[in-house]
């Protein structure tokens, strides 16, 4: 049989990308198979290069909350590049977007626009150490906080607090300057602080994990670290990348309730172009260059087109409607999966919040890393071909979230799980 054209596509990709793409998990490693090519996307479907569409619950991993090719951010972004694509100097629309994020997160007062996520979190971790004058930083298995050296690191051997290298390039002298602890594990930190807690500049969290599959936090974790970080003069650091605008107009931290000393953005404030930010109260803030003695700049921050689309999705979020329905949309996904499974006779655990989440391919509760790496990943990959088969589209690895947007239709989500019924039986 001809190749498909992505196959061909895969195929001349892979001679000049390393592994044929442009970040790692889209290429279908976790799952098997090669991946598709898009040709386009609009609303809640994502057509390939050769004609099959799917409905989409990756959304892009996490970004299009409001789906795909949204008629208000086609019009804006499209207004924006009529004037001109960057400048290199300030816009109105850099200073609305700040205006939008610090009204609606609970805990800034001020921010930073950058281009992506990791370079959120890489420059909130440096404002951190530069504004506590301590080197150590605090991160959990399975949280993901983007690419910086400091970030990719594991859990030392035999329990040892000091970090290993999670990835080749990385100075084990600065891995050792991570410690890590098991996500909901308040008992870890507190072991980590009264050991070197004088020592350690930031906890980092994402407050709802996303990045080992969707992990909400333990009833008192959140509240657990806020306490910790001020007892050891400690600053608290939420990831909410992913949790940003996704949980609630204010984040996690609204959800929660629990305010930490700084917060990093990404996805959905960009609206699918690049945008991340970092911020907290004015006093930190006023710490980043040029006012204050921690460097930090970006050719492309507060893009104009990549602010254009984020000021538009974010406006189109303000109304609590839309968290009503994002919930009510979740839900019946949710429920699709935990019927079909039921029906298969297939262990599945779902875990969702709001409208993120991940089933699990596991029976036992997933709390932590630990008990996500029990979930079968060779079920998962037949699971999710089995769905793409069927027209649905999710995360390319069993250690990541499916997102539902405002575009989902009630005959997209009904679709869905009736494919997830299918594709279970398919399992047994
Ligand atoms: P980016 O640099 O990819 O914009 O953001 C890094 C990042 C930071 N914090 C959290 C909580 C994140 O989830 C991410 C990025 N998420 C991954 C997958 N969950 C993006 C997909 C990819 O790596 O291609």
């Amino acid at each position: 049989m001809a190749a498909s054209h992505s196959e061909s596509l895969f195929g001349r990709a892979q001679r000049v990308l390393p592994g044929g793409v442009n970040s790692p998990v889209r290429a279908f490693r976790g799952v098997g198979g090669t991946p598709f090519f898009v040709r386009s996307a609009e609303g809640s479907r994502i057509t390939d290069v050769d004609g099959r569409s799917y409905i989409d619950f990756l959304g892009s991993w996490g970004p299009l909350i409001l789906g795909h090719a949204a008629p208000a951010v086609i019009e804006a972004v499209g207004e924006a590049l009529a004037r001109g694509t960057s400048y290199g100097a300030p816009t109105p629309g850099e200073v609305e977007l700040a205006d939008l994020i610090v009204s609606a997160v609970p805990s800034m007062e001020m921010v930073r626009l950058v281009s992506s996520g990791t370079e959120a979190a890489m420059s909130a971790i440096r404002l951190a150490r530069g504004a506590t004058g301590r080197d150590l930083i605090i991160k959990f298995e399975g949280c993901y906080h983007g690419h910086a050296d400091s970030l990719l690191v594991k859990a030392g051997s035999g329990g040892a607090t000091f970090g290993v290298p999670d990835s080749l390039g990385v100075p084990e002298a600065l891995a050792r300057m991570t410690l890590t602890a098991p996500f909901n594990d308040l008992g870890a930190v507190e072991r980590l602080m009264d050991a070197r807690g004088g020592e350690v500049a930031v906890v980092i969290v994402e407050p709802v994990a996303g990045n080992m599959g969707v992990v909400p936090p333990a009833t008192g974790f959140l509240e657990g670290l806020r306490r910790l970080c001020d007892r050891h003069g400690a600053l608290l650091l939420f990831d909410e990348v992913i949790t940003g605008f996704r949980l609630g107009y204010g984040g996690a931290q609204a959800r929660y309730g629990v305010r930490p000393d700084l917060t990093c953005l990404g996805k959905i404030i960009g609206g699918g172009l690049p945008v991340g930010a970092y911020g907290g109260p004015r006093a930190l803030m006023e710490r980043i260059s040029p006012l204050g003695g921690v460097y930090q700049a970006g050719t492309l921050s507060g893009n104009p087109l990549a602010v254009a689309a984020g000021l538009t999705t974010l406006r189109a979020l303000a109304d609590p409607a839309v968290y009503e329905r994002l919930e009510r949309a979740a839900a019946t996904l949710e429920a699709g999966l935990v019927d079909g499974a039921r029906a298969s006779g297939i262990p599945l655990t779902v875990n969702r919040v709001g409208s993120m989440l991940t089933a699990f391919f596991t029976d036992g509760p997933v709390t932590d890393y630990a008990s996500a790496k029990r979930a079968s990943t060779e079920r998962y990959a037949r699971f999710f071909h089995a769905m793409l088969a069927r027209g649905v589209f999710l995360a390319a690895s069993q250690f990541e979230a499916a997102f539902v947007s405002l575009a989902h239709s009630d005959a997209d989500l009904e679709a869905a799980a009736r494919a997830a019924r299918e594709a279970l039986a398919t399992l047994r």
